[in-house]
């Protein structure tokens, strides 16, 4: 696998994480992905892309009240002392960088916590960042629950909306995790021509809110992957946090998905696994310029209460 000649075709390299156990130390998190940046440059790549909260257990799985515990999870600077050597080496490999993170941030003086993933161009500097929308379960841990999802409770609602950046020779957006299940989402990055769009995850085998779709976990991860991808002409690269993690089962299933909805590489292991794939982002007109062209085709006037939850019609 190679740097092509034309700057529309980018090797990716998805690099799934195995589990990290809430002792891990960070230094020992950020080690892995140094190897895994390493692999990714011997192997041509352009771009490698982690998970979400990548450096860390996902902590959102426990009730935590102390707050100096739950500071060790987030990052109060990007680059931090930990996250610069990824910076550093994504200079020195000429490797771009994406990777899921807590962010502790200060705004209005007050300390402001976000589920964040952060885009790093090939010169190692910070292209931007962006802060997740849809938090899924639950504000209050629930009682019975072997595992909680407190997502809720942690992190405030992304205030960033979806922004897209010119990188990488195309046009580049992120997600995270549970963004990926929501059409509107996928829809504002595609509404601003977005060619590869960014989704690192931390996906539970089991939902005890509904455990009748377990089953269905990897089918539903595929579906909201390929149908985004799909609808909204786009490559994307899903990249998880895989494996058992503090008893958690977490699903692996790193893929990426072409402009068609196909899906052309997934990972083969529950740990740290590079998932190359060479993505052609001249293959996304081919859908934006038939039948995605939005132009020619959407109605967005007919859209018009799309931006209101009308309420559920009543079960008969
Ligand atoms: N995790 C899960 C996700 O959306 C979840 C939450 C699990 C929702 C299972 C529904 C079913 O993939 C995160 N971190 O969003």
């Amino acid at each position: 696998m190679g740097r092509h000649a034309s700057a529309r075709v980018i090797t990716i390299a998805a690099a799934q994480l195995g589990p990290v156990t809430r002792a891990t130390q960070r230094g020992l998190v950020v080690a892995r992905m140094l190897a895994l940046m390493e692999q990714a440059a011997r192997a041509q790549a352009t771009l490698i892309v982690f998970p979400e909260l990548a450096l860390t257990t996902f902590f959102p799985r426990w009730a935590i009240d102390d707050d100096a515990a739950l500071d060790g999870f987030f990052e109060a600077a990007m680059p931090g002392p930990e996250t610069e050597l990824l910076f550093a080496a994504a200079r020195q490999l000429r490797l771009g960088l994406c990777f899921g993170y807590g962010e502790l941030a200060k705004q209005g003086g007050r300390p402001r916590r976000f589920n964040s993933s952060a885009l790093i161009g090939a010169d190692g500097g910070l292209i931007g960042h962006y802060r997740k929308v849809h938090l899924p379960g639950d504000h209050e841990p629930q009682p019975g629950f072997e595992h909680q999802h407190l997502e809720k409770r942690y992190f405030e609602t992304g205030d960033l909306g979806f922004p897209v950046w010119r990188a990488f020779g195309g046009v580049v957006g992120m997600l995270i995790c549970n963004d990926r299940r929501w059409p509107e989402a996928w829809r504002m990055l595609g509404l601003q021509g977005v060619e590869l769009v960014l989704v690192g995850y931390n996906t539970p085998l089991r939902n005890p809110e509904a455990p009748d779709h377990d089953a269905l976990v990897r089918f539903h991860h595929r579906l909201v992957m390929q149908a985004g991808a799909y609808q909204n002409a786009t490559w994307a690269v899903a990249v998880a946090k895989g494996g058992v993690e503090e008893g958690q089962a977490m699903l692996a299933d790193t893929i990426v998905v072409a402009p068609s909805g196909e899906i052309v590489a997934c990972s083969k292991t529950q740990g740290d696994e590079l998932v190359m794939a060479e993505c052609d982002l001249g293959r996304t007109q081919s859908y934006k310029t038939t039948i995605f062209d939005f132009a020619a085709h959407r109605k967005p006037k007919l859209y018009s209460r799309i931006t209101e939850y009308t309420g559920a019609v009543p079960p008969p």
